[in-house]
């Protein structure tokens, strides 16, 4: 049995006027908590520390950098990687990212359990939209923010397992995870922020919101048999709600664990990283099973051509 006791630490709604010091106090809390329960991997949300600030339409380039973190650690997450070193425990937290030579990324890094950051991931599938859009019930801006992430969708060995990253809409994308599962993925972990309701479509709601979140984690799960912990920012954020829903799926597609509240809370699970031999040794041997000269339109063609 090859164990990661993980943490999923589901964190409540960060205000705008939040200072990362204060929210980094609630992070270390999870981490603590984390740690008596025996963890050895805590997984937060994307942009964990901040606002998610893609629904305010800002103009201004120093004000859109003041949401953005130069380097990773930085003096207000500082005691996060310090305490992860001192708890043994790794952790892995969704961040803006602005590099050195001005590239603005939504990314999301993994430490080993000495707190050294050891892969970092940038957000591929950015949803939403760049200018203000007059139809929508409130914005979407990570197409204005960001960049689409320039890492791939690679994996890395730690803690004895094969992990990798997606953030939030890349949940949706099996292309996703199928490029893990490629590279023998056991575990993928991820966090999100998802609105309550669709913004152009009020009817679709937050039973419907969950529902597709958690269907896609699990299929994703199942179809690669991997691990998959999905993580959300919830509540209401500056009078914007997002849902929360957060799981640990097993490489089944089963639920082993779920959030119960839209507020900080751990889910804690001990998943052994040899549940996912069975599967990849089976019905998803992709080296016996598929056929790839018949999916060569995934890459060679992005939108729907109609033929007939
Ligand atoms: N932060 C996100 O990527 N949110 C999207 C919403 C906009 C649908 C998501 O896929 O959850």
């Amino acid at each position: 049995m090859r164990k990661i006791v993980i943490g999923a630490a589901q964190m409540g709604p960060n205000q705008k006027a939040d200072s990362r010091e204060t929210i980094v106090a609630r992070m270390l809390a999870l981490l603590e908590e984390a740690a008596r329960k025996g963890c050895t991997l805590v997984v937060y949300p994307e942009l964990a520390l901040t606002t998610f600030f893609p629904r305010w339409y800002i103009e201004d380039p120093a004000e859109i950098d003041r949401w953005f973190e130069s380097e990773m650690p930085n003096a207000a997450t500082q005691p996060l990687f310090d305490k992860a070193r001192e708890l043994q425990v790794a952790i892995s937290f969704g961040y803006a990212e602005l590099t050195a030579d001005g590239h603005h990324f939504n990314s999301q890094i993994l430490t080993d359990r000495d707190g050294n950051i050891v892969a970092k991931y940038r957000k591929i599938h950015l949803p939403g939209h760049s200018e203000w859009d007059d139809e929508r019930a409130f914005q979407h801006l990570e197409k204005r923010y960001f960049e689409p992430g320039d890492l791939g969708f690679p994996v890395w060995r730690t803690q004895d397992a094969v992990i990798g990253m997606l953030i939030c809409n890349d949940r949706r994308w099996p292309e996703a995870y199928r490029v893990m599962g490629l590279q023998g993925v056991e575990l993928v972990i991820l966090g999100y922020n998802t609105p309550s309701v669709n913004s152009q479509n009020s009817a679709e709601g937050e039973e419907q919101r969950l529902y597709h979140s958690e269907l896609s984690m699990t299929a994703a799960a199942y179809q690669n048999s991997t691990w998959v912990v999905g993580v959300a920012k919830a509540g209401d954020e500056d009078g914007h709600p997002l849902m929360g829903g957060s799981i640990i799926v097993d490489p089944n597609g089963y639920v082993v664990a779920r959030a119960k509240t839209d507020g900080d809370e751990l889910l804690v699970h001990e998943c052994d990283m040899d549940l996912s031999v069975f599967g990849k040794e089976t019905i998803f041997d992709f080296a016996r099973h598929r056929r790839i000269e018949h999916y060569g339109l995934i890459t060679s063609q992005t939108g729907v051509v109609r033929k007939v």
